[in-house]
């Protein structure tokens, strides 16, 4: 059996992966092929649940460790209970965000050191990595007032502004470090123009 394709979708808020997330699901769909659709954190019960000790924007007492740290924890699980498994089925993984947001946000926006996360990294993942992200990339007051349209704000997106300038910072440097992986698509422009920009990247990919 051949193993699947590991996908992963990243940006800032407001960027637009969900929403891209649903166009990649056709594509793959017209192409025929088997694919399990996900996100993090989440992706199982714990994930989840993890997820929503994170994201709820009264816990402010979480230290930056305990959020990496339950960041991983979410991530060992989902790699052991779905990703994996699927990827040994030989189905596609698409999984909107993965370890590129913790350099970015755990990393770039709360200044824990690469190195360190590149310790867990290596504990959790072992070799694997994506083998093709699709990066998002907005000007941050754009993200965020697309964002902000949409619902009550989680407790990253009361974070203020320089924080999600160092987390696309952080975003950029990763993707120009590794430019066959990561492939930066300009999250500012129309929708019909963004679905150009996968299908193009894509089409490269499917078999
Ligand atoms: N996090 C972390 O810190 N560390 C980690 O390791 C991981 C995650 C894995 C939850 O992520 C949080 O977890 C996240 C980082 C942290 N921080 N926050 N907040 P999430 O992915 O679930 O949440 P999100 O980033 O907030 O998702 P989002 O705001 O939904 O962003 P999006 O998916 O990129 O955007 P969207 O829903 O596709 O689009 C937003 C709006 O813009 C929507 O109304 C669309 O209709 C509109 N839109 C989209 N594209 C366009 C275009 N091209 N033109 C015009 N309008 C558009």
């Amino acid at each position: 059996m051949i193993r699947g394709r590991f996908l992963t979708l990243e940006g800032i808020e407001g960027a637009g992966k969900s929403t891209s997330l649903e166009f990649i699901q056709q594509l793959l769909r017209s192409a025929a092929i088997p694919h399990l659709v996900t996100r993090e954190p989440g992706g199982t019960v714990l994930g989840e649940a993890l997820r929503e000790i994170m994201l709820r924007a009264d816990r402010t007492n979480i230290c930056a460790d305990s959020e990496l740290l339950m960041m991983f924890a979410a991530r060992a699980q989902h790699l052991a209970e779905r990703i994996r498994p699927a990827l040994d089925e030989g189905m596609w993984v698409v999984c909107d965000r993965f370890t590129d947001a913790t350099y970015a946000y755990q990393g770039g926006g709360r200044g824990i050191p690469d190195e360190r996360i590149g310790i867990l990294e290596n504990w959790v993942q072992g070799a694997l990595r994506p083998d093709l992200t699709l990066l998002f990339d907005i000007p941050v007051d754009q993200g965020l007032a697309r964002a902000g349209r949409r619902s009550v704000p989680d407790r990253f997106e009361r974070e203020k502004r320089e924080f999600f300038e160092r987390v696309r910072r952080h975003y950029l440097v990763a993707a120009a470090r590794e430019p066959g992986r990561i492939r930066v698509i300009d999250g500012a422009h129309t929708p019909g123009q963004v679905q150009d920009a996968i299908r193009a990247i894509l089409q490269e990919f499917l078999p």
